[in-house]
């Protein structure tokens, strides 16, 4: 079984939605593998997004990231990471499908509730960033 990072962004767990969030993904099949609750540093949220360094919102999305407290999960499911997008729904919240996480729990295209890993390779690197091997092992 595939695995892959989750994060209930600042925005969600603010509004008191990061349990609906676990609750509603659990329900969609996941299992989660690795759970914690943390505020992410400047540094931790710059290296987390490094692949966005050069875009024009990297600094606004830095600042957001790092307003409040986050919900990282590991996840599992059959081919988790292109599962985890579709039920996500699109980056934008104001254009996810009806039914996504992101619009149910998000607001726009940055406070957008969730976050997923993007490929199998980036969400080995992104659990790899929360959780340790024998974090992951003890959760199967
Ligand atoms: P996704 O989270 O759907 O994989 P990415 O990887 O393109 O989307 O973007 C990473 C994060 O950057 C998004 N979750 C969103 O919070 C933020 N973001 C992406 N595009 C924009 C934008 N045009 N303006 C503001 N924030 C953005």
């Amino acid at each position: 079984m595939a695995m892959t990072l989750t994060i209930v962004k600042p925005d969600a767990v603010a509004a008191g939605n990061a349990g609906n969030i676990l609750a509603m993904l659990e329900k969609k099949g996941f299992t989660i593998r690795g759970l914690r609750m943390l505020r992410l540093s400047e540094d931790q949220a710059r290296a987390f997004y490094e692949v966005h360094k050069e875009r024009p919102f990297y600094g606004d999305l830095v600042k957001f990231m790092t307003s409040g407290p986050v919900v990282p999960a590991a996840l599992e499911h059959d081919n988790a990471v292109p599962f985890l997008r579709e039920v996500m729904g699109a980056t934008n919240s104001a254009e996810a499908a009806e039914g996504t996480v992101r619009a149910l729990y998000g607001t726009n295209i940055e406070r957008n509730a969730i976050h997923g890993s993007d490929s199998a390779e980036n969400a080995a690197i992104e659990l790899a960033f929360f959780f340790s091997r024998s974090e992951l092992i003890a959760g199967r």
